[in-house]
């Protein structure tokens, strides 16, 4: 039997004959569900908008063409936080059975959907406040191995635009408390809680007691995993061809202050392990021939990786 896919009410939803599947919103490509051995990896507020009225509070909102607030003086300057992909409504591209990608050999054990943004189907707001011709092709690879997204970025205009870009991927864990979060070992961080100063990794594995806002820069390792303390291994989240890894949790001051992160008890189950170029700026010349790409992948942990 082959993947199933369906398009309705602008959600598009994959499912793989083995029940894994997998649901984006054409508004803002965001994931906002994936399945995987009937277990679902992805956090969704019981308060998030999913009609397109906000960015979704949850799920992997796609990050473009800048992170966090854009700086005044730079050329996202007058966007809003994140920029405007995830709150954009994409074009659903359509599907193909992947090449054989890193998850799987293609065929019936995976399914390709595309999403394509660019300049002419952005708001007029957005388009004013960064008038750049760009294209977008967002991929979402279900696997039986895993989900893989990948962001392609072309320049299709006559002027080189800088951009960054990250997938803020709200991961499902049982209990924060016995959350390790590994592969982060000796890189150097940004502390947006402590001080907004750079520091080292010293622990193996980062355990979240409290609020935890850090940007870890050009990670050596290409995995991250996020595994419970008691060693039970949860997830691995890779990066190819994108440097940084966010790593988030609101704690419980910043969740009660977020009114569309409910229940109030919700920072307890999710992590956010976001990856992303956002160190700096990807600068991508005018021509066919230059485009940025970035692809992540998460999978269950492989057997041979320790948790
Ligand atoms: O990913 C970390 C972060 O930049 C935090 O600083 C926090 O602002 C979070 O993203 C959520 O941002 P949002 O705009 O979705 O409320």
């Amino acid at each position: 039997p082959q993947p199933t896919v369906r398009i309705e009410g602008g959600k598009v939803t994959a499912i793989l004959p083995t029940g894994d599947s997998v649901e984006v919103l054409l508004y803002g490509a965001t994931v906002i569900s994936w399945r995987n051995n009937g277990k679902e990896n992805i956090f969704v507020s019981e308060a998030a908008k999913l009609d397109g009225s906000k960015p979704v509070r949850g799920g992997i909102p796609v990050v473009f063409p800048a992170f966090g607030p854009p700086p005044k003086d730079h050329a996202t300057g007058a966007l809003p936080q994140h920029g405007f992909a995830r709150n954009s409504t994409w074009e659903y591209l359509g599907k193909s059975s992947s090449e054989s990608g890193a998850l799987s050999k293609g065929g019936d054990d995976s399914v390709k959907l595309d999403f394509g943004l660019s300049s002419s189907n952005i708001s007029a707001d957005h388009k004013k406040a960064w008038p750049y011709d760009f294209g977008l092709v967002y991929s979402v690879t279900l696997g039986k191995d895993g989900l893989q997204t990948m962001l392609n970025v072309r320049n299709e205009g006559k002027e080189a635009f800088e951009f960054q870009m990250l997938l803020h991927s709200y991961w499902t864990v049982d209990d924060i408390t016995k959350v390790a979060i590994n592969g982060l070992g000796s890189t150097t961080y940004i502390d947006k809680v402590l001080d907004g100063g750079e520091h080292t990794e010293s622990q193996t594995g980062l355990k979240i007691t409290g609020e935890v806002d850090r940007v870890y820069k050009s990670i050596k390792q290409d995995t991250t995993s996020i595994s419970s303390i008691d060693g039970k291994p949860r997830l691995d989240v890779t990066r190819d061809n994108i440097s940084d890894t966010v790593i988030w949790n609101p704690w419980i001051a910043k969740t009660k202050a977020m009114a569309d992160l409910r229940p109030e008890d919700s920072y307890k189950h999710f992590v956010c392990v976001e990856v992303g170029s956002v160190d700096g700026w990807q600068k991508l010349e005018p021509g066919p021939s230059n485009k940025g790409k970035g692809k992540a992948a998460a999978g269950p942990p492989s057997p041979q990786k320790e948790g």
